[in-house]
């Protein structure tokens, strides 16, 4: 009888459950893990560098619903790692860091790349295993793979010792631990799964409160949209028409040209909201905590979110613990039985409409102008037009930087859900690119575009030869500024020492040259200055759907310092 070993064993686990996508960087002693992942019919995507493995291990679990699968090499491969897993922690996405560890017997001694991973993912990981024989690795594999997804999600980690990769088991053998194992995770969910699900009293005192606000709103975010609650969101919003205010990566579950987003008018909707429904959304800084001066001292909240801990943080005025997607349901059956519509001429509705058509005409007058040297604004434009010219399947927008991604936030418009992806809850820069590669690989039916600052492509700028070599159809658009928030701000009194005459700290090489970089590996680079060379190039490389830098050269003194984050610098 053939025997397997237990990289074997981890491969098919992994292809057993479903997997069929896994990122990572190879070497001792995981490399057989991935040879085998991929001769079991899993894709593996071979990285340069596990930080931005771990990105995209983290957005294709939120892009799919399904872990995302990280595999590192131990002591630094899994430090490197962290990276990814506490993006999938602070997030809530889904993702399982596997590395592979020291053999169990020269523990404690200073092995070659040793390292106490168990305490050192212990931050970010929801739950860690450690097999310590080839027998308990179905079993390891699909606990971590079912603690990812369950309840909120977030990271998990699974070690794999030297020796239990080395282990050997008969093929029999092997095919009667994965079922058993299956058998013994699925009981050990059904008890855990004692579901307490949201009582409908609850629901009704949401809707009452909804029914009887004077200016009701309602916010949606990521956890809506990992939950895929866009149906019964505009369900809810065009029953009742109550305007909405998507958070940066909830855009595109209602279409931002929705009459009744309150995007561009959002500080009025916060400010004076009476009610507010907010879904898969915490009410953390990006949401000022909820509280005054941003909103208003009496606003009721009604928060829905999968997390009971949240709800309890938060202690809003109802709190309604479920799935986005089913509690909006009964949401909407509970207001079937007693339908109410603000229409377009109520005071709110109205009052939000304006104000929004304000902000949106003021914005537009600094869209219209060609303005070169290049703001923000005008390549923005040229940009917002090319993907919406694009239409459906819409591509995925990847965004980062800080007047990159502020200014672009508000310029670009998202219409289909879960196809932005930016620098999310902790302002993360070096995700780009693992982003791109995820979601090419995560929606084969979508063009990626990716609009980054010079300094957050910087981060992970080498994965375009990953990019290249999987051939993605993923366009990166550099906003080249010459640096950090762009050029040389300092005051005269910063302007001292013996090292004044270094480059400023926020600066980098002017002008460089980054479209070069993707040519290197036989990519395709543009470098544009202009409008016409930029409609040019943008037009090309959609068209071709094949792996593209676009290098523009911005005012390096166009926006500010820091962003729209002035207040925290
Ligand atoms: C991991 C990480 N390191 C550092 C920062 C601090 N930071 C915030 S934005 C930013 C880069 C901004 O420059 P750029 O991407 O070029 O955008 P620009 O404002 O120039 O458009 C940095 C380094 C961060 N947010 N995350
Ligand atoms: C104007 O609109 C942008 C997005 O379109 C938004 O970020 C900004 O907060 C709006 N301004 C106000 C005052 O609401
Ligand atoms: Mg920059």
């Amino acid at each position: 009888m053939a025997e397997i070993d237990g990289n074997t064993l981890v491969a098919k686990t992994l292809a057993h459950s479903g997997v069929t996508h896994m990122f990572g960087v190879v070497g001792i002693p995981v490399t057989s893990v991935a040879t085998r992942a991929v001769s079991q019919g899993i894709r593996f995507i071979a990285f340069h560098n596990e930080q931005s493995a771990g990105y995209a291990a983290s957005s294709y679990g939120y892009l799919t619903g399904k872990p995302g699968i990280l595999l590192t090499v131990s002591g630094p491969g899994c430090v490197h790692g962290l990276a990814g897993l506490s993006n999938a922690a602070i997030n809530t996405w889904p993702m399982v860091l596997i590395s592979g560890s020291s053999d169990q017997r020269d523990s404690g001694k200073g092995d070659f790349q040793e390292l106490d991973q168990i305490s050192a993912v212990q931050p970010f990981s929801k739950l860690s295993v450690k097999p310590t024989s080839i027998s308990e690795v179905p079993g390891a594999v699909l606990r971590v793979l079912n603690g990812a997804v369950s309840g909120r999600p977030g990271g998990c980690y699974l070690d794999l010792p030297t020796d239990v990769l080395h282990q050997t088991v008969s093929e029999a053998e092997a095919e009667d631990l994965i079922s058993k194992a299956e058998e013994q995770v699925r009981k050990e969910q059904e008890s855990s799964d004692s579901s307490n699900s949201t009582p409908i009293s609850d629901v009704e005192k949401a809707v009452a409160a909804l029914r009887s606000a004077q200016r009701p709103l309602i916010v949606f975010g990521k956890g809506a949209a990992y939950s895929k609650a866009e149906d019964e969101l505009r369900k809810l919003v065009d029953s009742t028409g109550m305007p909405f205010l998507p958070t940066p990566m909830g855009k595109g579950l209602i279409s931002d040209n929705h009459e009744l987003a309150a995007t561009a008018a959002r500080s009025l909707a916060i400010g004076q909201c009476d009610v507010a429904l907010v879904v898969g959304a915490r009410l953390n800084w990006l949401l000022h905590f909820g509280e005054p001066p941003k909103w208003s001292k009496d606003v009721k909240f009604i928060l829905v979110d999968v997390c009971e801990e949240e709800i309890e943080l938060r202690k809003p005025y109802v709190g309604l613990v479920g799935d986005a997607k089913k509690v909006v349901g009964l949401i909407n059956k509970v207001i079937k039985d007693d339908p109410f519509c603000l229409g377009r001429n109520h005071p709110w509705v109205e009052a939000i409409s304006k104000k929004a058509k304000d902000n949106v005409s003021r914005m537009e007058g600094q869209l219209a102008k060609d303005v070169v040297p290049f703001n923000f604004f005008t390549p923005l434009r040229i940009i917002r037009d090319a993907i919406i010219g694009v239409g459906s399947p819409a591509p995925v927008l990847v965004s980062e930087g800080a007047n990159t991604m502020d200014v672009g936030r508000a310029v670009l418009l998202q219409t289909e859900p879960r196809t932005r992806l930016d620098a999310g809850t902790w302002g993360t820069m070096g995700v780009g690119l693992g982003y791109c590669i995820a979601a090419a690989v995560a929606c084969p039916d979508r063009l990626v575009v990716a609009v980054e600052g010079d300094s957050g492509f910087g981060f992970s700028a080498m994965e375009v030869e990953t990019v290249v070599r999987y051939q993605l159809p993923v366009i990166v658009i550099v906003f080249n500024n010459n640096g950090v928030y762009g050029g040389d701000r300092r005051s005269p009194e910063e302007l001292t020492g013996p090292h004044k005459e270094d480059p400023a700290p926020t600066s980098f090489v002017p002008e460089a040259k980054y479209h070069v970089l993707i040519e290197a590996f036989g990519g395709k680079g543009y470098l544009v200055k202009n409008p016409a060379e930029l409609k040019s190039a943008l037009d090309e490389s959609f068209t071709a759907k094949k792996p593209a830098v676009i290098n523009v050269i911005i005012d390096p003194y166009a926006g500010s310092e820091s962003g729209r984050m002035q207040h925290k610098n």
